[in-house]
Parts: structure tokens; C-alpha cells; sequence
């Protein structure tokens, strides 16, 4: 067993893990207790990362129009693509769209190649949809984009207000850290957040503002600073913007909070009253069209009290992927250079150009992501390369930008998945290597770099982005400036770029690090830039920032209400977000039986009121429609969102579901500073989707369907799904063969067409392969019980005499377990709901698990049947 230390690949907390490999291609994954993100702490995501190291799903060699190709055939594709498109079209006519993802050494290369050497800035990442408002927002304050304060901070204060932040879902060990907190020194914490959130547990103070509404509320909350008296005058005089700023917060009304006034009155008398506050934000905030006016709404209030820079106190900005902060950092976004350095700046231009010796430095900004897919659509973009993003699930109008993806001259996809919504419009595919097969270094929240490093070997063909990268750039001609041999050379080099950066008076300057060797870089501990450490790491204390002028400054800001107006065609306003134990698209965490285990289909949250006016009954469907799109999810009936909005999950896909990708409906309204979409505010119908029939899968293999609704998830004998649709099939035994792609396999088949029911199970050997559940409504079975039957000798015997007695829950009335009721069933021969019932009183009261109980007594005597 070699132990490696490396970092978590999905939030940005950053948690340092443990790696141990048994030369098998297994991991086993620990918290790293000397890492300063997590001390030895992992959330669901990080403590499941070993069951999503297998092979399964892994493009292994890179294809060409589907078929594989050899590296050296597909690369030299790919430039001579690239070298074409741009001797016909110019260089604006190819397009790079990288992700917060990538390790700071791919990015870094990407982005030398495409703004230094084919001399475009159509590089966009999928930051734009994630981190670009707060971007915007700290270089209107700052003049660069730079996070004030540290985790430390979370540690140490006495008030933490989260601002569309579910951060006990998204980060979840920042949130123990806050509770830990709130035991250690009583912290308060506040939610702001228009729904209820799993946040919202514990916390002492929740407002459900109206969504898009935090810009009036943050400007009510200056107005009372200043009406208190709570100025920091002597920090005012180094700011600007001051006066205008508070005139405009004067001004504003908090009415379009749709807040009680008593509610607002004491979240500011908590704000005002506590000098240690940190105001976290977070999508809620970013992804709005009024995104980066939400982000100086907060920078003012903090910057208005001087409560900032300081330990326990500041706005802090909590990045979403493993690697938003160093994609910033080598300037990955299409209006930036490298080294937060700006594109339109001469001097700036000047000095990385002779620092690359590039031959045609970008001269302007280029497409922003949105812009970016429409030129894509139009045909401005002939080229398009897309690495570690899956923008055809992830981008709003994810229908239109997928067709516009499948109509570009040439596409290349750099993925470790090979098949995705987006992979499969590539017209070339390349293997890369995934985060456990890789080196090189990412940047967490609070701007502390650590090691990702290799502890399995790359499988197959894969090999790691940069690779792909540095190998098309020394094929167009570009050999000594691409001339890499290993993630530490780039580390070296962007390192040194950065004493440029430092020179001109920015932030970021990491040139201590540019002596590094290779042993030094191996050995690298996590490192908090500035690396010449000031004061405990912190900015802004004093009111100097790196704006012209040198001072700090205050935005006035003015509320704007959500771009997508409601309308009575479009009467819903849709909310849209994560869950707990998924990761995006879910090609790496939807591996992990376990993480599937929480949630494994799409839903749409929707108040009981609304519900109850639509005639849309719990566990049913949901149709919504939107101006740009089409959904079907199953409904969770519930108070925890307003009346007239919903709340969807983004993580399915063309893949797990169909008519779950939620981004289809979401219009493509953007930011007019930072061109964030907004992806939290769409607008929408609902109405119920009346399907005639409802089913439940499992199986040993994967299972897709053709069904108008399925819903596909990883279970730890294999895979589950749910089923609907609007016209029974007639034939089941065929429909479930050839669901399960088992045209030969032994069936036993138990059909009552008169009731709609059926139960068909496929064995072989003795050992069940896959079944099938059929009913006219949602069927209300034991599917925790039924996902571990495929692969069983028997779905009874053996399997259930390994469960302890009684079993999960079936009758949750009279506490009846599922192995109780199994033995009643082989022991005592009660082959009827109602003797269950007689003896057992299971199902007698509420009658919700009488169809369970039927589903066992079916599974039951088909397995016997086929000893
Ligand atoms: N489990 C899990 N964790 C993740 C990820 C994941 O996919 N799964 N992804 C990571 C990434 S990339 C990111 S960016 C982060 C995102 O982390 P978060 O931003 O915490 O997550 P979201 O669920 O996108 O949105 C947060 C909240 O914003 C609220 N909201 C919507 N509109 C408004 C509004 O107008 N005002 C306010 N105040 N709130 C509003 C939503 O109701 C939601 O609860 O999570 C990271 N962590
Ligand atoms: N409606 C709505 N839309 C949203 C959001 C929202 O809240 N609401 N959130 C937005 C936000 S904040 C984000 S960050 C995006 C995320 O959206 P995406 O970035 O599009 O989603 P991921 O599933 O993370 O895509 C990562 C891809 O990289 C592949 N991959 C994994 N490891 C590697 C590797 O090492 N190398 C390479 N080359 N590929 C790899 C995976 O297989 C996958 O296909 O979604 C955005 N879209
Ligand atoms: S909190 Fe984020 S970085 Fe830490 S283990 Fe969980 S997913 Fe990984
Ligand atoms: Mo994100």
C-alpha cells in the first residue's frame, strides 16, 4: 500500500485526502488530517470518491467520427483542423470552452495557446456560469478579483450570514466548520435564501426573500448601518463612492424582498450588532442577471463598517468547482490575461506577450460563454475544442446549444467519460486522465494551492490535458514554447509569470514559488497565496486595493427585478440547484451506488397550494414547459419554496434522463457586467403529465428506455430505474426484454392486464438478472430492499436471512420490518395482503405499503418458482 496526499477533485472547500492504492486499480480514500481545508474531515461526495475510480464508462483511446484512432493520428486531426479554420476564417473562427475543473497547469497551457498563439480570446470557461459575477464584483471594489478573507474567518466570527448559499449540501465541510463554531463560540447563522434549505437546519435566522431580490435587501441593510451609526468613518475616508453609494441606499425600498419589515429590522439589528460577520455568498447570488450588482451590494455593506480584512469579519465568496480561484488566476476567462492581469491593458498585453514570446497576442476580449455557443450556432465558430464541461446539459438553452454543438464544423471533446450529452457530438474524442491519475495543483476558496497527485496510472489510452494541449500547439509549429515535459515545468513558469503581475502591483504574485524543483514541487504543502505572506493572508484592511487611485471602492447599486418576465402563459418562477450527493452531471459521483442511494431521480419541488390548484398529486409526473424547453420530473409536493415558484435539480442528463435536463428551460439571460447566466430565475407552466402507467427496474447492467419518462441510477447490485409512460405497451414480456436487453433469458411473468399490474423477472442460473414492476400508479415498492436482488441466488433465502431482524421499515404504522414479513410470506404461507394484514396488522391502518407488501408476495413466489 502506497499512501498518497492529494486534494478532492469536486467543491471548493479543497479537502486534502489520503490516497492509498492496492495495485489493483482500487483506492481507498481518507481526510487528510494535516490539511488546513478539512483536518482529516470528508463530506459524502469525498468519502465516496473510491467507488467511481472503476473503468466502467471510461473513454479509453481517442476516436475519430466514433471509430478509434491512434493518438498520433488524431492529434495531427485536430492541428490541421485548427491550422486550416484559421488560414481560411481567421483566428476568431476556432473557440476554447475549458472548466473550473481543470488543474491550474492544463488551464494555464490552454490558455497561452489560445490567447498567445492562435491569437484568439475565445477561450470561456464554464466559470462564466459559476464564479464571473463575483469576478466582476471584486474588480469594480478591488480592481482585481481577489477574496478578501480565509476559512479562518468562518472560525472566528460571531455572525455568519449565508446568501444563496446551501452550504450544507455544496459546502459541506466549511458548514460543520461554521457549526462548530456556533458550539465553540455561539455564532449566529442566517439564511438568505427564497426556499428551505437542509442549510436552513440549525440556523437562527431564515429570510425566504423573493428570488432576485437581494440587491434591495442588502441596500436596506446600508441604509440602517448608516441610520445606527455604524459608519466606520476613518475607513470611509480611503474609500470611494461612499456618499453616492449610501444616497442610493437611502433611497431604495425593501418592498421587492416580499420580507415581513419585523424580519428585515432584525437581521440588520443582528448584522449591525456583531462587528465579526462574514457575509458568505454564493449562486444565489452569482447566477442572476443582476449578479455582480448582488456581489457590491454585499462588498458595500462590509466595505461601509470597515468589517473587512480583519480575522472573524469580511464578504467571502465560496467557489464552487475544485479549481474556480486558479482558472482566475491564469486568466481562463475570455476578458482576462494570465496572472489577473487584464487583456485590455497595454502594458499588461506588452509584458506577457515578451514573457511568452507569442507571435500574436490576442489583442481584445473575446465570446463570453453564452456569446460564445451562439456564434457556435451561427457558424462564426468553426472550431470548437471543449475540455472537462459538459455544456450541452450545464448551459442554458441546453437544447439549442446542443444542436448547435452537433452543427459545428469540427468539434473536439476532451473527456475521461465516453459517453456524455456533449461527448457524443465530438467529431474527436480524447481520453484524458482522471483526477486520480494526474499531477499538478488547484486553488481552493480561501486562495490556498494544493497538490492533486497520481496514485493510480492512467488507464487505457488517457492521458492528462496538458498533454493534449502541448501536443496539438508543437504540431502547429509552436515546438519550443509548448515544449513541456511535466505539470511542474508549467507550475514554474506560471509562477514566474505571476512576479510580472506582482511588478505592475497586483495581487497575485505566487513568483516565490517559480524556483521550485521537481522534488520541491512533489513535496509541495497547501500554500496560501500572496506566498510573501502578509498579515494572516488577508486583504483590504487598510482600504488600499489595486484599483486606479489605489483606494477601495463602493458601488451604487439599484434593484433590478429577474430578466424572464413572469407572464400568465409562463406563471412559475423556476429555481434551480444541487443536492446533496451529486456532483453536476453526474459522470463521476453518479458512479458511486452509495451517493445514489440519497436521490436518484429528477424532481421538481412545488407548493402544496399550487400543487393542489393543478391537480398534481405527490410522487406523480410534472410537465413544464418554458419558453425554450421541456421537462418531465416526478413532483415532491412541498412548503419549502414559495407559491408561485419551483425548485428543480440540475444534475440529469440525456444519459440518466431525458426529460430532466433542467437547463433546457432556462433562457439564456445574462449579466450585463459579467455576462453570468442567470440560471435561478426561468420562468415556466406546469401541469401534471397524466401517464397511464408507472414502473420500477432493476438490473446487473445498465438499462436505458425508450419510455416518454425513465430515470436511470447506479445501485450496489447494479442499476434501478424509474419508468412512465402514457400508453401500456401490450406485450410486457417483450417490453421487458427489450428493456433489459434480454431477448433469451428465462422469465417468469405475473401480468393482470385487467388491473395494469405486471411483474416480470428475468434469471438465469438461478440468479435473478433484472425485473420489472408495472402498476397504473407510482408504485409505492421497497426499492431500497429490491435494488440489492440482482445477482441474489434468490431474492428470498439466503439474502434475507443475512438482514437483521426485521429489516428496513415497510409498515411504518405498526413498525412491521420487511423480513417479518418475508417469513410470514415463506414460513406461514400467507400469500394475501389481507392475511398479512390479519396476522401482522401490517398495512391495516394508513395503507400506504399495501402495494409493497403485494410486491413482496409477487417477488416472493417468483423466485420460488424458479428454484
Ligand atoms: N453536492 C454538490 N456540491 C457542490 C456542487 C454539486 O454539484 N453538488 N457543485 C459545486 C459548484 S460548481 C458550485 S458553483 C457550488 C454552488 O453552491 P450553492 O450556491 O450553495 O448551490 P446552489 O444549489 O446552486 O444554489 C444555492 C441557493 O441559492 C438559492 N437562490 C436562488 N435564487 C436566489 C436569490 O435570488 N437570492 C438568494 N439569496 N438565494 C437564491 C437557491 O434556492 C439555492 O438554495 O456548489 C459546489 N458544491
Ligand atoms: N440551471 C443551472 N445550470 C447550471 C448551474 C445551476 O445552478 N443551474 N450551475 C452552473 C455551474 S455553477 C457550473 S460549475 C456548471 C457545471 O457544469 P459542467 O462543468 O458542464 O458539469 P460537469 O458534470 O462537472 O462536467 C464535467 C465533465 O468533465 C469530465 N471530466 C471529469 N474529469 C475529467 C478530467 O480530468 N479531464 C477531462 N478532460 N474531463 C473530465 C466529466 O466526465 C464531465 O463530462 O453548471 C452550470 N449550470
Ligand atoms: S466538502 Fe467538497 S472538497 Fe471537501 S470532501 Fe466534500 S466535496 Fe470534497
Ligand atoms: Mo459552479
Amino acid at each position: 500500500m502506497t499512501k498518497t496526499r492529494s486534494t478532492c477533485p469536486y467543491c471548493g472547500v479543497g479537502c486534502g485526502v489520503l490516497l492509498s492504492s492496492e495495485g489493483q486499480g482500487g483506492l481507498t480514500v481518507k481526510g487528510d488530517p494535516e490539511h488546513p481545508a478539512n483536518r482529516g474531515r470528508l463530506c459524502s461526495k469525498g468519502s465516496a470518491l473510491a467507488q467511481t475510480v472503476g473503468l466502467e464508462g471510461r473513454l479509453l483511446a481517442p476516436r475519430i467520427g466514433g471509430r478509434a484512432a491512434g493518438w498520433d493520428e488524431a492529434l495531427d486531426h485536430v492541428a490541421d483542423r485548427f491550422a486550416r479554420t484559421i488560414a481560411r476564417h481567421g483566428p476568431d473562427s476556432v473557440a476554447f470552452y475549458a472548466s473550473g475543473q481543470m488543474l491550474t497547469e492544463d488551464y494555464y497551457v490552454a490558455n497561452k495557446f489560445m490567447k498567445g498563439f492562435l491569437g484568439t480570446a475565445n477561450i470561456d470557461t464554464n466559470s462564466r456560469l459559476c464564479m464571473a459575477s463575483t469576478v466582476a464584483g471584486h474588480k469594480r471594489a478591488f480592481g482585481t478579483d481577489t477574496v478578501p478573507g480565509t476559512y479562518d474567518d468562518l472560525d472566528e466570527a460571531d455572525l455568519v450570514v449565508l446568501v444563496g448559499s446551501n452550504l450544507a449540501w455544496c459546502h459541506p465541510i466549511l458548514h460543520r466548520r461554521v457549526h462548530d463554531a456556533k458550539a465553540k463560540r455561539g455564532t449566529k447563522i442566517v439564511v438568505v435564501d427564497p426556499r428551505v434549505t437542509a442549510t436552513c437546519d440549525g440556523a437562527d435566522l431564515h429570510l425566504p426573500l423573493r428570488i432576485g431580490s437581494d440587491v434591495a435587501l442588502f441596500n436596506r441593510l446600508l441604509a440602517e448601518i448608516d441610520h445606527a451609526g455604524a459608519l466606520d468613518a476613518g475607513y470611509l475616508r480611503q474609500v470611494e463612492g461612499a456618499e453616492a453609494t449610501l444616497a442610493a441606499a437611502r433611497a431604495a425600498s425593501a418592498e421587492p424582498t416580499g420580507l415581513d419589515a419585523e424580519l428585515i429590522e432584525q437581521f440588520c439589528r443582528l448584522w449591525i450588532g456583531h462587528e465579526r460577520v462574514v457575509t458568505v455568498f454564493s449562486q444565489g447570488v452569482n447566477q442572476s442577471s443582476a449578479g455582480t450588482d448582488k456581489v457590491n451590494a454585499i462588498l458595500n455593506c462590509h466595505i461601509a463598517t470597515g468589517r473587512i480584512g480583519r480575522p472573524g469579519m469580511g464578504p467571502f465568496s465560496v467557489t464552487g468547482q475544485p479549481n474556480a480561484m486558479g482558472g482566475r488566476e491564469v486568466g481562463g476567462l475570455a476578458n482576462m490575461l494570465a496572472a489577473h492581469m487584464d487583456l485590455d491593458n497595454l502594458a499588461h498585453r506588452a509584458a506577457v506577450g515578451a514573457f511568452w514570446d507569442a507571435p500574436r497576442l490576442a489583442k481584445r476580449p473575446g465570446l463570453k460563454a453564452v456569446e460564445m455557443f451562439r456564434a457556435v450556432a451561427d457558424g462564426r465558430i468553426k472550431a470548437l475544442w471543449i475540455m472537462h464541461t459538459n455544456p450541452a446539459v450545464t448551459l442554458p438553452e441546453a437544447d439549442a446549444v446542443r444542436d448547435a454543438i452537433a452543427s459545428c464544423d469540427f468539434t473536439i471533446v476532451s473527456d475521461i467519460t465516453a459517453e456524455t450529452d456533449t461527448a457524443r457530438l465530438a467529431d474527436v474524442l480524447l481520453p484524458a486522465s482522471a483526477w486520480a491519475e494526474k499531477d499538478g495543483t488547484v486553488t481552493n476558496s480561501d486562495r490556498t494551492i494544493s497538490r492533486q497527485r497520481a496514485a493510480l496510472p492512467p488507464p487505457g489510452e488517457a492521458r492528462p490535458d496538458w498533454w493534449h494541449i502541448t501536443q496539438v500547439a508543437r504540431r502547429m509549429g509552436w515546438r519550443a514554447a509548448f515544449d513541456y515535459q511535466s505539470p511542474a515545468e508549467i507550475f514554474r513558469e506560471h509562477a514566474a509569470l505571476s512576479g510580472i503581475a506582482g511588478g505592475f502591483g497586483l495581487d497575485f504574485d505566487i513568483s516565490g514559488l517559480a524556483d521550485l524543483n521537481d522534488e520541491g514541487y512533489a513535496a509541495m504543502e497547501p500554500t496560501r497565496w500572496p506566498v510573501a505572506a502578509r498579515q494572516g493572508g488577508r486583504f483590504f484592511a487598510d482600504g488600499r486595493s489595486f484599483r486606479p487611485g489605489g483606494r477601495v471602492a463602493m458601488v451604487p447599486v439599484e434593484w433590478r427585478a429577474p430578466e424572464a418576465r413572469r407572464a400568465p402563459r409562463f406563471p412559475f418562477r423556476l429555481n434551480t440547484g444541487r443536492i446533496r450527493d451529486q456532483w453536476h452531471t453526474m459522470t463521476r459521483s453518479g458512479r458511486a451506488p452509495r451517493l445514489s442511494s440519497h436521490l436518484a431521480e429528477p424532481f421538481v419541488e412545488i407548493h402544496p397550494d399550487d400543487a393542489t390548484r393543478l391537480g398534481i398529486a405527490p410522487d406523480r409526473l410534472v410537465e413544464l414547459t418554458s419558453p425554450t424547453g421541456t421537462a418531465i420530473l416526478r413532483a415532491t409536493v412541498t412548503a419549502r419554496v414559495q407559491p408561485g415558484t419551483l425548485f428543480a435539480p440540475i444534475h440529469w442528463t440525456g444519459e440518466t434522463a431525458p426529460t430532466g435536463r433542467i437547463d433546457a428551460l432556462v433562457a439564456a439571460c445574462v449579466d450585463p457586467v459579467s455576462g453570468q447566466p442567470e440560471s435561478k430565475a426561468a420562468v415556466c407552466a406546469a401541469r401534471p403529465f397524466e401517464a397511464d402507467w408507472f414502473g420500477f427496474a432493476v438490473s446487473r447492467s445498465p438499462i436505458r428506455a425508450t419510455a416518454d419518462y425513465w430515470a436511470t441510477a447506479r445501485s450496489e447490485a447494479g442499476w434501478r430505474m424509474e419508468l412512465a409512460g402514457r400508453q401500456a405497451p401490450q406485450d410486457w414480456e417483450a417490453e421487458a426484454r427489450g428493456l433489459f436487453g434480454l431477448p433469451e433469458a428465462e422469465a417468469q411473468v405475473m401480468a393482470d392486464p385487467t388491473r395494469g399490474v405486471a411483474r416480470i423477472a428475468f434469471h438465469e442460473g438461478g440468479r435473478l438478472l433484472a425485473a420489472l414492476f408495472v402498476a397504473p400508479e407510482p408504485i409505492g415498492l421497497m426499492r431500497d430492499y429490491l435494488v440489492t436482488m440482482p445477482g441474489e441466488d434468490a431474492i428470498t433465502g439466503r439474502a434475507s436471512a443475512d438482514r437483521p431482524d426485521p429489516g428496513p421499515t415497510l409498515c411504518a404504522c405498526f413498525g412491521v420490518g420487511v423480513n417479518t414479513i418475508l417469513t410470514a410470506i415463506e414460513r406461514e404461507g400467507l400469500l394475501s395482503v389481507e392475511a398479512i394484514g390479519r396476522a401482522l396488522s401490517a398495512g391495516t391502518n394508513c395503507g400506504s405499503c399495501r402495494p409493497e407488501i403485494a410486491a413482496l408476495i409477487v417477488a416472493t413466489t417468483t423466485s420460488e418458482a424458479a428454484e
